[in-house]
């Protein structure tokens, strides 16, 4: 009988194997695709690790489904089934990466029934390995993490990302939201990875992370992962997070994450 840490010890070998793909560029990646517009980018790397884990996961998993960022072909619809569903980014933070700004990583999330159950952050250049699975605890590399318990606005640092969009009425709302963590916040920061603003969400380095247009394989093991380090993961208008609604928000405590919700200028973009 398959089990969810056999599952787990799968796809972390399989990860672990790719690390080099990404620290062999990390002084950047000059030949990359231009995808959806000129900030949202794509290299080789990003498709042969893709590739790598998807082929892996495949072979030993005959009946799991994926949804991985390079196979999602421009428009197409994702489809999340109560199957067990592999939800992968083979490099999150690909201008990041192409730019040798060492803030990017492999992120895979493991959904069964719809929920996740089990993640993996790996920034390789870093050496940072976050995991998590259902129940279990989160963990950075060998050691337990938690999240800050940090509940009010003024005392949070507040991650957030401008996301590979130029649309102008997102980009109004990124401006607004901007504004307002500046002045009601601590402070903001910006990695330019969802999956890793919500590992320092995680770890407790950051208090919050929220973003509009982001998707399923941004998001998927960052939520299990902020979760099981004790936080809370959910719609940034509050409600249940949703995976295809390409919104997320984060927060060390719900108390943090209820101001945030009420507070923050919403945008809805097209779901996955
Ligand atoms: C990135 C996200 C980031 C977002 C970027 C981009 P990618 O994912 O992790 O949060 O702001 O626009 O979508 O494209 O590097 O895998």
């Amino acid at each position: 009988m398959e089990s969810l840490d056999e599952y787990f010890d799968t796809a972390l070998a399989l990860v672990k194997t790719c690390g080099n793909l990404i620290t062999e560029h990390v002084n950047g990646c000059k030949v990359f695709v231009k995808k959806s517009c000129d900030i949202d980018l794509v290299t080789e790397t990003d498709k042969k690790v893709e590739q790598t884990l998807v082929e892996g996961l495949a072979k030993k998993y005959p009946s799991h489904k994926f949804i991985g960022e390079e196979s999602v072909s421009d428009g197409a619809k994702c489809e999340l089934t109560d199957a067990p569903t592999w939800i992968i980014d083979p490099i999150d933070g690909t201008l990041n990466f192409i730019h040798g700004f060492p803030h990017c990583c492999i992120s895979v999330g493991l959904a069964i029934n719809k929920e996740c159950v089990a993640g993996i952050i790996y920034n390789p250049n870093l050496q940072q390995l976050f995991t998590a699975k259902k129940g279990q605890g989160a963990f950075l590399n060998d050691r337990q993490i938690h999240v800050s318990n940090i509940k009010e606005l003024p005392a949070a640092l507040v991650a957030f990302e401008c996301g590979t969009s130029r649309d102008e009425a997102k980009c109004k709302v990124v401006y607004e939201n901007f504004k307002l963590i500046v002045s009601k916040g601590h402070g903001m920061r910006s990695l330019g990875s969802a999956a890793l603003n919500m590992a320092m969400v995680a770890m407790g380095g950051a208090d919050a992370n929220f973003e509009y247009g982001i998707h399923a394989w941004d998001i998927a093991a960052g939520d299990i992962i902020v979760r099981e380090a004790g936080g809370v993961c959910i719609d940034p208008a509050g409600g249940p997070l949703d995976l295809l609604s390409r919104r997320v928000l984060c927060a060390s405590t719900p108390e943090l994450a209820e101001e945030l919700s009420k507070n923050l200028v919403q945008f809805y973009p097209e779901r996955d």
